[in-house]
């Protein structure tokens, strides 16, 4: 679609006088935003309505791409990236005389979902629609998304996230393709006219599906996919007759607010609703589509591939199930076939605490025709099972144990793949965390290493170093990402060199502008940033960092040397589930140190630390580019994948890692040499569990240095956290520090000591970052997705990669 300047022009023109019948100088900001989402959206909107079109037309196969979390950010830069006029628009405003930064500041980040998980969803549905993969997102319209998070004297405090309090322009509701789901009640089984089993329903409380619909644009192709958000409204059939107050509440509670806990299950009815309600609709969506196609029920699996993201829409199983056999007339036999072939499953974490065990009785009450379901799928897998396996086997894969259902073990029975997130991640789920499932079905486990949109993470956030390598290596990169190979050819290039120093500078001065001006902290951006961004959790082990700040630190103050130390700014940026105290203690600490640290003038300005508050994909954008250090230092096996890993890297900066998650990979594509590598490997890992021989006490009394900066915490040198110091304190020496923070202390502060030579060398840095850049490109999601796309969905994909 070929859209000039001028015809952007006086389309906005057009816009603004049919919305709003005044001049653009009379119009508020929010007033010339609106329009120009509404111009954009005008320009996606042929494109949506063909993409659908062509594959009912020709009755591709679809894939729909169920998860809980989305983190799309904002969309107004992407779309017009997408279609291939952001230049065009941004000087075609500015002649309007409208400054788009302006506008692009108003547009909400929809915060709908709480991290890694949700933020891939989002990479990969932009993948998606760019590779021609015929995609469909099925999620929650969440009223109210993750908390904002603000610092209050150093403690995180969430406030609502309202952010559909101006229009979103991006979405279309469509009335007209609401569903109903049903909760509670009763459900019997009743022989029907023509002798089918059918059950019957009774004081069931139905909810209305509404679906609201966004546009996902693909880079430079005509291809526009759909995500498809479920909000909760009143049924029709209730609104005459009375209805009470708290009824109207219950209904709304279902798409209220996103749970902000992103690796801990905590049972809540209300998450189990949520979780079966935006299943229910959106696979009954896909059956109402899918009939129009008059294809036998039998076929459904060559036309549809379910994905189910984690196990919180693992209900698509049993759903799928009830709507084939309960509707369909299908046996149990062909109905499981065809579920098991149209079923995917991703495993995103091995931490036990996130697993979600439901109890039974929640299960058969909420829902209870699933129940049943559930306890036959469990019923056959152990008769199946234990002939084979023997009882101890089959008792340890079942679904149902002790009045509890194990929704991974449901998943994996259900799905025909089983896919971890990173090499290092899908081989602890073969050899241990799911080690049985593995033995009983070793063709279903395959990886899929994670990846990153490069369009959003490199085209759109770090102009400056795009338009530098496609100086240097033209612009193919940009459609196939692994182009920046192409980049080493050039690193004894010195003026490149000088180049990339350069416009990493001034993204850093960008970034200490934003810094300055939102917390009134002045930052050198020509020291070192050092960079952890990511949710706070005790397993990414925030708290090491921390701890190496405070023996630098102190080793600076005490050596009045005056030694001569490269100036380092460490960057925070994290949020802690409200419910896991420990990990707001740590928050309060950073601030607390913080505080002595940046505002302590003897040490003449060589270390500051910045917790930017509220952290999310906007702020990603603004960090990312400016980030000399990627500090990815999560406990060996505890981090599934990570992908600001691969983002940091993406965009030039070293990374300071474990071999854990992908960072195995990072290092096999750039080498030991281009990275900063520490801490213990997997097998040391283990042997410390197998002989539980690890005794954080005593590295404490052998090492005075890590000694000093663990004592700061309960002695007085950090001031206002006696509490919190203790808490941690505690945690360490008491509690045995679970996550071997001192166990990797001096390997990590030994990895640390290194940056301030390799950084005084720029010529070197600067050829390590080049080759991070250069290697990087093989992390694009683009790739991901191809590879889901041949592997397990067994759907098109564009071929030009
Ligand atoms: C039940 C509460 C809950 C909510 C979210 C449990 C678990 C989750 C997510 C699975 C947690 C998550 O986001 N995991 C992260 O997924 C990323 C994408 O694959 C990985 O890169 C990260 O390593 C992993 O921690």
């Amino acid at each position: 679609m070929k859209i000039s300047k001028e015809h952007f022009k006086k389309e906005y023109r057009r816009s603004l006088t049919s919305l709003y019948a005044s001049e653009i100088h009379d119009l508020t900001p929010l007033e010339q935003y609106i329009t120009l989402g509404s111009v954009v959206k005008d320009y996606t909107a042929q494109n949506w309505m063909q993409t659908k079109k062509e594959y009912q037309q020709d009755q591709a196969k679809q894939v729909y791409y169920f998860s809980i979390e989305f983190l799309p950010g904002k969309l107004l830069k992407s779309n017009l990236l997408n279609l291939g006029i952001l230049d065009k628009v941004r000087e075609g405003l500015a002649e309007l005389g409208v400054d788009f930064a302006k506008l692009e500041a108003i547009e909400a980040d929809p915060g709908l979902g709480n991290g890694g998980l949700g933020r891939l969803a989002a990479c990969f549905m932009d993948s998606m629609a760019t590779c021609d993969v015929p995609g469909n997102g099925n999620g929650i319209r969440y009223r109210y998304g993750l908390f904002k998070q603000k610092f209050v004297n150093g403690y995180q405090v969430e406030l609502p996230d309202d952010w559909l309090r101006h229009e979103n322009v991006w979405e279309t509701r469509r009335e007209n393709k609401a569903e109903i789901v049903r909760f509670f009640g009763d459900v019997h089984l009743e022989e029907d006219a023509n002798g089918q089993i059918k059950p019957v329903y009774s004081h069931t409380e139905d909810i209305l599906a509404v679906p609201y619909d966004t546009a996902m644009t693909g880079y430079e192709n005509d291809t526009v996919n759909n995500l498809r958000l479920w909000s909760a409204e009143i049924p029709p059939s209730e609104e005459m007759d009375y209805f009470s107050e708290e009824r109207r509440k219950s209904i709304h509670s279902i798409s209220e607010m996103l749970y902000p806990d992103d690796s801990n299950y905590d049972g809540r009815l209300l998450r189990l609703k949520q979780e079966y309600f935006f299943v229910s609709a959106g696979v009954q969506s896909i059956i109402r589509y899918y009939r129009k196609l008059g294809v036998p029920m039998e076929h459904l699996a060559e036309k549809i591939s379910i994905h189910i993201n984690d196990t919180h829409p693992t209900m698509c199983i049993p759903e799928l199930m009830r709507i084939l056999l309960d509707e369909e007339g299908l046996s149990w036999d062909a109905a499981w076939t065809i579920t098991m072939k149209t079923c995917s499953y991703t495993n995103h974490t091995i931490m036990a605490e996130a697993l979600e065990k439901w109890p039974e009785q929640m299960v058969s009450n909420l829902v209870p025709r699933i129940y049943q379901i559930i306890c036959e799928i469990n019923r056959r897998h152990l008769d199946s099972m234990s002939p084979l396996y023997g009882v101890n086997f089959t008792q340890r894969t079942a679904i149902i144990q002790d009045g509890i259902i194990h929704m991974a073990h449901l998943a994996i029975i259900g799905s025909h793949s089983v896919n971890g997130v990173a090499k290092l991640h899908t081989d602890i789920l073969k050899e241990k965390a799911l080690h049985d499932f593995y033995l009983a079905y070793p063709a279903r486990f395959n990886n899929k290493t994670n990846g990153i949109t490069h369009r959003r993470w490199l085209l759109l956030s770090n102009e400056g170093l795009s338009d530098l390598i496609s100086d240097y290596i033209g612009t193919e990169w940009k459609k196939k990402p692994n182009e920046l190979y192409l980049l080493k050819a050039f690193k004894e290039d010195s003026v490149l060199l000088e180049k990339l120093e350069q416009v990493k500078f001034e993204n850093k001065q960008r970034l200490a502008a934003y810094v300055e001006e939102t917390m009134g902290i002045e930052i050198d951006p020509n020291a070192v940033f050092d960079v952890q961004i990511k949710r706070l959790h005790a397993y990414k082990r925030q708290l090491l960092n921390v701890l190496h700040i405070l023996s630098m630190y102190l080793k600076l103050k005490e050596s009045q040397s005056g030694e001569e130390i490269v100036p380092r700014v460490f960057i925070f940026g994290a949020k802690a589930a409200p419910s896991y105290s420990y990990a707001k203690e740590i928050i309060k600490l950073i601030n607390a140190a913080a505080d002595m640290i940046n505002n302590d003038t003897t040490i003449d300005n060589k270390i500051k630390i910045v917790f930017v508050e509220n952290y999310g994909v906007t702020l990603a954008e603004k960090i990312i580019p400016a980030a000399d250090i990627s500090e990815q230092i999560s406990l060996v096996t505890k981090e599934a994948s990570g992908t600001s890993n691969m983002k940091l890297m993406l965009n030039g900066a070293i990374t300071l890692a474990t071999l854990d998650g992908a960072n195995v990979e990072i290092r096999d594509k750039v080498g030991d040499e281009n990275m900063l590598l520490f801490g213990m490997q997997d097998a040391e890992l283990y042997h410390f569990y197998d002989s539980n021989s690890y005794h954080s006490h005593e590295i404490y009394d052998h090492n005075p240095r890590l000694k000093r900066c663990i004592d700061a915490l309960v002695d007085g040198t950090i001031p206002n956290i006696e509490a919190e110091g203790r808490e941690i304190f505690d945690s360490l020496l008491k509690y045995n520090d679970e996550y071997f923070v001192l166990k990797d202390y001096d390997s990590y502060v030994q990895a640390q000591s290194r940056i301030d030579g390799l950084y005084r060398d720029r010529k070197k840095w600067n050829q390590m970052s080049l080759l991070n850049i250069a290697n990087a490109g093989d992390f694009s999601s683009d790739y991901t997705i191809m590879n889901y796309a041949d592997e397990i969905w067994n759907v098109h994909h564009n071929k030009n990669l």
